[in-house]
């Protein structure tokens, strides 16, 4: 049964996604998510609908969902921005500070410091200035302070630096909604394994003039150029997302910067670490282990929403939240067509499509932005 609901879960996500695995390096039309809405999907037949029901438009993701739009300053690079990007989580803004009011401050200090000795030596012992100089070799007050400063220093930085990377590695809660990201050359591939076993699929939108008349290109709606993805991935503002890296080829690292995140994703072996989003935006971020080729091509998008919403978007993809019933669409479905399950193949959306249409403006309603 739970294997069943697997099968068919699979077959809503990737017929709503509008692609297959196969297809990931090709960027599917953009009329795909219409045609695959109309077999709409076996798991809970309205909220996939509603987001269905919408026009096929460049500022859609390629799954339907509604896009967020891209705020000027938030969770992107910025033209002139001098400094670190804005943070938007508890570590992020833990480490933003360490840079700016520690190490900033005492970086330049030494630096002024060092160059004020220079100029001072420059000028004050030069040949015309100094034309006989002292034979002085050893003197055991400044040697003291030279070595005893230095270390001290290093102390003060080590003690807030250690404590942010001991912060950085906390195990997440319980409660903690889990992003499985999986690098792959050369896009990103996601799995929610405990809301019902969502994959997304994230590729590289092409500019305009790269990709083939009438396939899906990159808008200033999905966000820079090099940044935006065909699928973005979801998370909620507020709960503890337990972040899980791995890689199917060679070594990968999934990196946001405004999340203060970089968890390298290795092949054989799972990282982890933790991370909670404190406001809903659209953030991206980039591959950070060169991984060949392609590396500068598999960016990543996430969109923080709030929880409500993200549990809407977990059932449009036909999944399900941690204690929560299967989504009842799925039971009936599943016990008609058991021997389609194992495939994730046509049978069993069709089986579903008339109980598909349902009340798609209630649904729009709750999920709409
Ligand atoms: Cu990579």
């Amino acid at each position: 049964m739970r294997i069943a609901f697997k099968g068919l879960a699979l077959a809503a996500s990737l017929a709503l996604a509008g692609l297959m695995p196969a297809a990931a390096q090709a960027p599917a039309k953009q009329e795909a998510p219409v045609a695959a809405a109309a077999a709409a999907p076996a798991a809970n037949a309205a909220a996939p609908a509603a987001t269905a029901a919408k026009p096929a438009s460049p500022e859609l993701a390629m799954d339907g969902a509604p896009a967020m739009t891209v705020k000027p300053m938030l969770g992107q690079p910025t033209d002139g921005l001098m400094t670190i990007q804005p943070q938007v989580t508890a570590n992020g803004r833990r480490a933003h500070s360490f840079h700016d009011h520690i190490l900033l401050p005492l970086i330049t200090a030494i630096s002024l410091f060092v160059l004020a000795l220079l100029i001072w030596v420059v000028i004050r012992y030069r040949r015309a200035a100094n034309p006989v100089p002292s034979k002085t070799s050893h003197n055991t007050a400044i040697e003291i302070v030279w070595t005893l400063v230095p270390v001290l220093i290093l102390v003060a930085v080590a003690v807030p630096s250690i404590g942010l990377l001991n912060a950085q590695y906390k195990p997440a809660p319980a409660n903690a909604v889990t992003l499985k990201a999986i690098g792959n050359q050369w896009y990103w591939s996601y799995q929610y394994p405990d809301n019902g076993g969502i994959e997304i699929t994230a590729n590289l939108l092409k500019e305009k003039d790269q990709v083939a008349a009438g396939e899906r290109y990159r808008t200033d709606a999905d966000g820079p150029r090099l940044l935006a993805t065909d699928n973005r991935i979801v998370l909620p503002v507020g709960v503890p997302i337990r972040l899980i890296t791995t890689a199917n080829d060679v070594i990968h690292s999934w990196a946001v910067p405004a999340f203060w995140i970089k968890l390298d994703a290795v092949p054989g072996r799972l990282n982890e670490t933790s991370f909670t989003i404190e406001k809903p935006g659209l953030y991206f971020g980039q591959c950070s282990e060169l991984c060949g080729a392609r590396h500068g091509y598999m960016p990543i998008a996430v969109e923080a929403v709030p929880p409500a919403e993200f549990a809407a978007w977990v059932k449009a993809k036909g999944g399900s939240m941690p204690g929560e019933a299967k989504p009842a669409a799925a039971a009936p479905a599943a016990a008609a067509a058991p021997a389609a399950a194992p495939a994730a193949n046509a049978a069993a959306p069709t089986n579903t499509a008339e109980a598909a249409p349902a009340n798609a403006a209630t649904a729009e309603a709750a999920t709409g932005r």
